[in-house]
């Protein structure tokens, strides 16, 4: 039998307006994670690890870090016919960018007839996880629906983040979806939990192209595929759910085996972190079978210094990027990104440091997450003061304090 022909269609247009300021300027997808990535990496690793190397990765709301990040770190030898294109919003169909993730596709249908695929994969860009593409696909021919949709169990507090699924009898047929639905109800074996869509599809081309031409004409749509394209196809009877608790990783440990976080909110971004340094984290970065790419400017080891004040720099529970230099401050369970500078005496705890931060002297960082480039003044306090940081910076519901990218931060 010959091998299915796939394309993969990454939608990577959304705001992210809950992970403000982190997305004030740049994409969701483009948000680092974990000191060396970018959260589009996941998606995209996953895509690669399973040999789907024909991506387009559909971008819009201030795309110009993701292009680059992507144009940089993801080239890909195009032998074969392999690519990974970023895509802007190009006003193919007249002079309006895309209305929703739906719109975003038929503005783009013309990549997919180029390509000629049987299926076509269109997966999110904002989440963390290890998923192997193919048991989906798989799954998805032999069944023959329409579109398979992805689906996890996820605490019925989220239902109102989340396309909501029931299935039919038999377990595998969508036989009601709601987009996240302000009063869902709890799992009949778990009263306490959904089943949530992880906005991963995967589509028989035919049907896709004919939905999406369809939803244009519909006037009362939003062009959204979780809000409009996948209740239609659910109503039509076509739309199939793959169990990600079934997809099996190579190299995926128990622990780790269903990881997957959607990093909507400050907070859920912050908790990921803090489970990267944990002593044994539930998501394995080491999982060498099937790697999370990324890409860097090439720079020197991180570096610890014993400095000639007589202080030591060191960090436990941490992560410490490349081009990192501790030069007698302190880091405990923080994530330190690239090119991150903590000067003599300075200590930071319980924080993630995005690339380029600079810590001064005596500075106290906890609690914090910290955007590129900004520079705390020698003796700054950040995380001490609760009614002090909620005058100047973001402080999320559990108190975490968020500096924007290239704050002043008065000394
Ligand atoms: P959300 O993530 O809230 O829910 P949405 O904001 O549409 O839905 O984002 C889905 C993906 O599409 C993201 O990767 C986003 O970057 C991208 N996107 C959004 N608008 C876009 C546009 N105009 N152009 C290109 N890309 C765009 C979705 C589903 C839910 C599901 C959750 C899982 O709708 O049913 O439960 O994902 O997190």
């Amino acid at each position: 039998m010959a091998t299915p022909q796939v394309l993969s269609m990454v939608l990577a247009g959304g705001e992210g307006k809950r992970l403000l300021p982190l997305t004030a300027d740049r994409a969701k997808p483009a948000v680092p994670f974990g000191g060396m990535y970018r959260l589009i990496d996941f998606v995209l690793s996953n895509l690669a690890n399973a040999g789907f190397l024909r991506i387009v990765v559909l971008t819009q709301y201030k795309s110009h870090s993701l292009d680059r990040h992507i144009s940089r770190t993801w080239r890909m030898s195009t032998l074969l016919g392999n690519y990974v294109t970023p895509v802007p919003a190009q006003q193919r169909l007249g002079p309006r960018w895309f209305a929703g993730s739906a719109d975003a596709i038929l503005q783009n249908l013309n990549l997919i007839e180029d390509d000629c695929p049987d299926h076509v994969v269109v997966f999110g860009a904002d989440h963390i996880y290890r998923m192997d593409p193919r048991q989906m696909v798989d799954q998805h021919i032999a069944s023959g629906a329409g579109v398979t949709i992805a689906a996890i169990r996820q605490p019925l507090s989220l239902a109102d983040q989340f396309g909501v699924i029931e299935t039919a009898p038999d377990g595998r047929r969508v036989a009601a979806f709601l987009e996240k639905p302000k009063d869902a109800a709890g799992l009949p074996d778990a009263p306490d939990q959904i089943y949530a869509s992880m906005g991963n599809y995967v589509f028989d081309t035919r049907v896709l192209i004919d939905i999406v031409k369809r939803d244009a004409l519909d006037a009362m749509s939003r062009h959204d595929v979780g809000g409009d394209i996948i209740p239609k196809l659910v109503q039509a009877g076509q739309a199939d759910v793959y169990d990600f608790a079934d997809n099996q990783v190579p190299g995926a440990t128990d622990r780790d085996r269903g990881y997957w976080r959607d990093v909507g909110t400050l907070d859920a971004f912050y908790e990921a972190h803090m489970d990267l340094i944990s002593v044994h984290p539930i998501f394995n970065l080491y999982n060498r079978k099937w790697p999370i790419y990324t890409g860097h400017d090439p720079l020197p080891p991180a570096k610890f210094v014993f400095n000639e004040e007589g202080r030591r720099g060191y960090a436990v529970d941490s992560m410490v990027s490349p081009g990192a230099i501790l030069s007698g401050g302190t880091a405990e369970r923080s994530i330190l990104s690239p090119d991150v500078h903590l000067d003599s005496g300075a200590s930071v705890c319980d924080s993630v440091l995005m690339d380029g931060v600079r810590v001064g002297r005596g500075a106290v960082v906890r609690h914090a997450i910290i955007d590129k480039n900004v520079h705390v003044p020698d003796g700054a306090r950040i995380g001490v003061d609760l009614e002090e940081d909620q005058g100047r910076f973001t402080v999320t519901p559990t108190g975490v304090r968020v500096i924007e990218k290239n704050q002043i931060i008065p000394g």
